[in-house]
C-alpha cells in the first residue's frame, strides 16, 4: 500500500514553539493579575495535558486555586487563552522561529512526489496559519487538510483529531503516516490506527513512544545524520520505506 499522505503535528514536531506558547502563557497571566507563572520544569509536565485551555484548567484545578471554584470559570479560561493566543501569535511574528531541520525539505519532496499533506494538531488554528505563514510563506504545501484544536471536542492522546484528518482526506490509516514529538501524538495516531514516526522535541525526549513504527533525531538538513536512513536517501524515500513496511 503506497504512502499517500503525510500528516503532521505542529508544535514540538515542525517547529520547537513550546517556549515561546509558555511565555505567552506566562504573559496573558501577568495581564490578568493570577500570580501564575510556569517555569519550564512544570511546563514540561503540564505538555502531557493537550490543549492550552485544558492545561490551564488542569493546573487550576491541581494547584488548589480557589480561583477553579468560581462559577463561570471555564468562561474566564476561554478568555484567558484567547488573550494567551494574542499573545502567542504577536510573540511568533515579532520573533524568528525556525522549522526543525529538513521539515521544510520534507514538505517540498513529498509535494514532488505527490503525496498529500495535511495537519493534525492540538494547537489553535490561528496559530497554525501563522506559524507557516512566516516560516514557509508561499512554499506552505497545497494542504489537503488541516484539523486543530478548534475542530475537535477532544484532544489528544484522543485520536478525533487523526480521524477528521482522515474523513477529510477521504483515505484509510495505512495510506498515511503521521509526524509527531510526543507520547499524546503518538498515541493519538496509534488509536486511529496511522503508523507514526516519532521525532522527540526538546520538552519530550523522556517521553514513552511506544507504538511508533521508529523513533529519528529528525530530518538532517543536507543529508545530514537522520536515524538510519542512508545519507543519499531523499527524506520521502526513507518514510516510503519505513510506511510499506509498517503496513506489509
Ligand atoms: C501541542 C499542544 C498545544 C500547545 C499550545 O499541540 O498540546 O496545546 O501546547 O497551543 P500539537 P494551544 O498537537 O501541535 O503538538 O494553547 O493553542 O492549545
Ligand atoms: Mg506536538
Amino acid at each position: 500500500m503506497p504512502l499517500k499522505a503525510l500528516i503532521w503535528d505542529v508544535d514540538g514536531t515542525m517547529a520547537e514553539t513550546e517556549d515561546v506558547h509558555l511565555a505567552a502563557f506566562n504573559k496573558a497571566f501577568q495581564e490578568f493579575r493570577l500570580g501564575w507563572n510556569w517555569d519550564r520544569e512544570l511546563y514540561g509536565r503540564l505538555l502531557r495535558v493537550a490543549g492550552g485551555k485544558e492545561r490551564i484548567l488542569h493546573y487550576a484545578g491541581t494547584s488548589g486555586d480557589p480561583l477553579a471554584e468560581r462559577p463561570g470559570f471555564e468562561a474566564f479560561v476561554a478568555e484567558l487563552h484567547a488573550r494567551k493566543t494574542e499573545i502567542y501569535n504577536e510573540m511568533v511574528r515579532a520573533g524568528n522561529l525556525e522549522l526543525r531541520p529538513g521539515v521544510a525539505r520534507l514538505m517540498e519532496e513529498a509535494r514532488r512526489a505527490g503525496v498529500r499533506q495535511a495537519v493534525a494538531t492540538t494547537t489553535s488554528l490561528v496559530n497554525v496559519h501563522n506559524l507557516l505563514r512566516l516560516t514557509l510563506g508561499d512554499a506552505a504545501p497545497r494542504w489537503s487538510s488541516v484539523v486543530a484544536g478548534d475542530h475537535v471536542a477532544k484532544k489528544k492522546p484522543d485520536p478525533e483529531v487523526y480521524l477528521e484528518a482522515l474523513r477529510q482526506l477521504r483515505l484509510g490509516p495505512g495510506d498515511c503516516l503521521a509526524l509527531e514529538d510526543s507520547a499524546n501524538g503518538v498515541k493519538a495516531a496509534v488509536a486511529a490506527g496511522i503508523p507514526v514516526v516519532a521525532m522527540p522535541g526538546a520538552y519530550t525526549a523522556e517521553d514513552d513512544f511506544s507504538g511508533a513504527i521508529t523513533v529519528i533525531r529528525g530530518f538532517g538538513e543536507d543529508g545530514g545524520p537522520c536515524g538510519d536512513r542512508p545519507g543519499e536517501q531523499s527524506l520521502i524515500d526513507f518514510l516510503a520505506e519505513l510506511h510499506a513496511r509498517a503496513v506489509a
